[in-house]
Parts: C-alpha cells; structure tokens; sequence
C-alpha cells in the first residue's frame, strides 16, 4: 500500500502514518496506537512540548525487541524449533514489566500491540512499573508436562540474557500459568545462581504472592462496580456473560458470584456454554479443576450440568446486564456489540487486552453501554505482579486481606484518575479518554524529565 505524509496531517496522523509505513503487516499493533493515540487529540493540543520532545513517536518505538530460536525436544525425541520474542517497551517508570504469552497466533504485530498497552496500563497503577511483552508461538495444548517443561527450559535459557530482577521482570498470560512460571523459574535460577523476584506469578510456596492468581479478575470487577457505582447502578442479582475459561474468566466470575451477580456464560476456543440457572460456586470450581488440572474442554461443562452449548460461537448473543470479556484480542466484533445493545446490557469491561474492536466500541458508547477499557479495568493482575515485586525485595509476604485491599484501592484510584482525566478533557464519563491520558500524562511527563533517550 502506497502512502504519504503529508503537511495537513496533524501529529497523530503523521506519526500512525510512519508506523503503517514502516511496519505495514502489523495489524495489530497499527490498531492499539490508532486507539491510544486519536483519543489523545485534546491533550497534544494543550501540552505542545509533548510534540515537541517527539513523545509519540518515542512511544510507538520499543526500546527493544529480541527474537530468539527456541529448540526442544517432544517425547518422541524429534527436534521441534519455535520462535521466542520479548519486547522491551520503556522503562521510563521502572524495570521493563508484562507477561508472556505461549499461543499458536503469537507474532511480532501482536506482542507489540500488548507491550504498548502495558505502558498505559502500568503507568495507571502508580506503581513504578516500566512495560514489556513477549512470548513463543509455542503451542502448550496438547503437549505433556516434560514437553512443556523443555520447551521452558529452552525459552528460559536465552531470555535469561535479556532480564533481571531490576531490568526485566515478566509473569504470566494467555497460556502461562502457575506451571509454566515455575518450569521458567527453576530454569532462571540454574542458570545464574541468583534467587530474585525476577517472574511474578509465582507460586505462593516459593515467592508468589497471594491473591496474585485472583488479581486480574477480581480488578476488573472492582472497576467495573466502581464505574457502576457513579451510574447509580449495581451488579446485584444481575446476568453477566464471560468469555474465556482461563484464569481472568475463572477470577471474575469469582467476585461476580461475591458481589451477588450471576454469571451465566463461559467459553473457550471451541464455543460458549450458556446456563441459564447460573453458574455458582460449586460449578465454578469444577471448571477450575477442568480447566486448571484436567486440562479439558467447557463443552464438558455442558454434559455436566446439562445446560446449552453453542459449538464455534461468543456469548454476546445471550441477554445480560454486564460483559466481561476475559479471553483475546478482537473478541468483540461490531455485530456482537450490536448483539449486546440490543439485549440491553448496560456495562462492558475488558479483563482481556484489546477485545473490542474500534467498531465495537462505537457501538457500546453510542448505545449507553458504560464501558471500560482494558488498560484500566484489567491492571488489577500487573498491579498485584507490582505487590509481589515489593514483597520480593523485602523477603517477606503479605496476608492474602492485605494484598486484596491494596488491589481494590490501587482500582478505586485508577477508576477515579480516569473519571477525572475525562472531566478534564471535556468528556466525562469517556473512559477510554480519561484512561489513556492519566497515563499518557504521567509516561510523558517522566520522559520529558529524563531526558533525550
Ligand atoms: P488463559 O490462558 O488462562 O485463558 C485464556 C482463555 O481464553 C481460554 O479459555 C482460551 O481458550 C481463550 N482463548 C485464548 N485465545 C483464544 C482465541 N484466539 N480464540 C478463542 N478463545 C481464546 O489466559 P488469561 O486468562 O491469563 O488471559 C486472558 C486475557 O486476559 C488475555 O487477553 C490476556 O492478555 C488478558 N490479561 C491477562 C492477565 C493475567 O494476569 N493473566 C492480566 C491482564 C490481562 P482455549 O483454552 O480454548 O485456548
Ligand atoms: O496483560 C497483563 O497485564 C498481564 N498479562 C500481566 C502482566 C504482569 O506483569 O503481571
């Protein structure tokens, strides 16, 4: 695709311009900076330095991206070969900080797109948090224990170059969970001889912090009762629908059930299952153990409690209050969002990184639906990473009610930074423009501080 910069252009448009240009098969992450920074329009406007010092362009631009060969051996003795990435964002705040994420669809596009929402995201939680992604397209489903304990190894084993407990600290996504981190950890500690917190999402035996599994779930729906709360509305009694099993599903629907909600959906890559009675606590912990031990399907869900399964499809086509889409990327397309204006929901909050699209969006916001973007609504899991880092460097550890009040005020104080962030610029109650410039404001500010780097 031909394209040209041309002087009418404002500064956004120039600088996404460059990006397309410069790095054309990268859908992805186009979109994520697209989204970031048109909404930032109000204020590059009153803060022209920030033009002037090239901050938007300095953003876009990772301080580092590492792409490495990662070779192991399945239990068949063949030699498989995958491809290992870390993208270094910023530190303007603190060490390069986010997960990694192990998935088939995993590509360079895609970690960008999620090491750039981390710097919002991490700049919103106050903590001193830089930003990072990174990942394999390494596919864990299917594969034994051993194969995916060499596959860490081997990971590990080049990514230990490249981070530390004061440079790099990455955790857990979409397909890194407890076993993974303890396969990568053991594997960093053999290879320098050094026992620091340099992974968060350990297990609690040995440095993990508590409420660190519950974290991103139970803050997303911490934000979206406080973004509820100056509706004047409540999640009591209420349907919610959530896509995804894995661990921001399973913890949302946690706190769903705590606060009286009742959640009747949840998905995985092969379709949603509907229950209509209400999934409860009981339910929940047999999908936990399904999904966390057994390693099964949530079709099986549907045999066991005898309720509906729609093979291959989302929820956003059942009836519901609130949305909580806890799974991937772009989940959320424009005849979903329809689906839930139409069904009446009124609140959609991302426990997932970017799963609306821009045409979603749109239609949530034109159709009253109160919405809360992911970099503020799902912080809650990198916020508690933060708290395990603290407690690392202290070599003590928190009561599980310790660490979860800090959660709940470290969500309280981002739903209020972005409420008033909107205010400010002229559009109260946006969150998308009160989250992306209480952040932006912040990374700014510090960049600007120290210097041209
Ligand atoms: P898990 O691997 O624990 O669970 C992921 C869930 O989403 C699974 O049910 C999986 O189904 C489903 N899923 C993943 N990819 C796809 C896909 N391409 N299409 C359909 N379904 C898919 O991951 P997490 O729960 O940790 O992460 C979920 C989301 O939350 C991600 O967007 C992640 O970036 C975001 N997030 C996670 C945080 C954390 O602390 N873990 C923090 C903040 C955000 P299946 O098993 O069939 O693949
Ligand atoms: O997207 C995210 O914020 C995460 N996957 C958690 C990152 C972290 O460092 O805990």
């Amino acid at each position: 695709m031909l394209s040209f910069t041309f002087w009418w252009m404002n500064y956004v448009e120039r600088v996404v311009d460059g990006l397309k240009r410069r790095d054309p098969a990268q859908p992805e992450f186009h979109q994520a900076v697209g989204e970031v920074f048109d909404s930032l329009l109000p204020v590059l406007e009153e803060r022209p330095e920030y033009e002037e010092a090239g901050i938007l362009e300095r953003l876009a631009e990772p301080d580092r991206v590492i792409l490495f060969r990662v070779t192991w051996l399945d239990d068949a003795g063949r030699t498989r070969v995958n491809r290992g990435f870390r993208v270094q964002a910023t530190n303007v705040l603190g060490p390069y900080k986010g997960g990694l994420r192990f998935h088939p669809t995993v590509n360079l596009s895609i970690l960008k797109f999620l090491g750039f929402e981390q710097i919002f995201k991490n700049a919103l939680t106050t903590l001193p948090l830089g930003a990072g992604k990174g990942g394999s397209d390494f596919d864990p489903k299917g594969k034994s224990d051993a194969e995916v304990m060499r596959f860490c190894q081997s990971f590990m084993t080049e990514l230990s170059r490249h981070i530390g407990p004061n440079t790099d600290v990455p955790a857990g996504d979409i397909g890194v969970g407890a076993r993974e981190i303890g396969f990568l950890y053991g594997q960093y500690k053999r290879l320098t001889n050094e026992v620091t917190g340099v992974l968060t999402g350990k297990s609690v035996g040995w440095g993990g912090s508590l409420i660190r599994p519950e974290a991103t779930g139970y803050g997303t729906v911490y934000f979206a009762s406080e973004m509820l709360k100056a509706a004047k509305l409540s999640l009591d009694g209420q349907p919610c629908v959530i896509s995804g099993s894995g661990n921001v599903a399973q913890y949302t629907c946690r706190k769903l059930l705590e606060l009286g909600a009742k959640p009747v959906s949840m998905s995985d890559s092969g379709g949603t299952v509907y229950d209509k009675d209400g999934i409860d606590e009981e339910k929940l912990a047999w999908i936990m153990e399904l999904k966390n031990k057994r390693r099964g399907r949530i079709h099986e869900y549907a045999s066991e409690f005898k309720c509906e399964y729609r093979e291959g499809r989302l929820p956003w086509d059942i009836p519901c209050f609130a949305a909580f889409p806890s799974a991937t990327q772009n989940e959320v397309d424009e005849a979903g969002a329809k689906s839930l204006v139409a069904n009446g929901c009124r609140l959609l909050a991302e426990g997932a990184n970017m799963p609306c699209t821009p045409e979603a969006v749109e239609v949530l916001r034109n159709g009253n639906v109160l919405y809360g973007p992911g970099k503020a609504a799902n912080a809650g899991g990198v916020a508690v990473s933060g708290l395990e880092m603290s407690q690392n460097a202290m070599r003590l550890n928190w009561r599980s009610d310790e660490v979860d009040s800090r959660l709940a005020s470290i969500m309280n104080q981002i739903h209020e930074d972005a409420y008033a962030a909107s205010e400010r610029y002229g559009d109260p109650g946006n969150y998308v423009l009160g989250a992306n410039a209480a952040g932006f404001t912040r990374i700014a500010d510090a960049m600007i501080d120290q210097g041209v780097v």
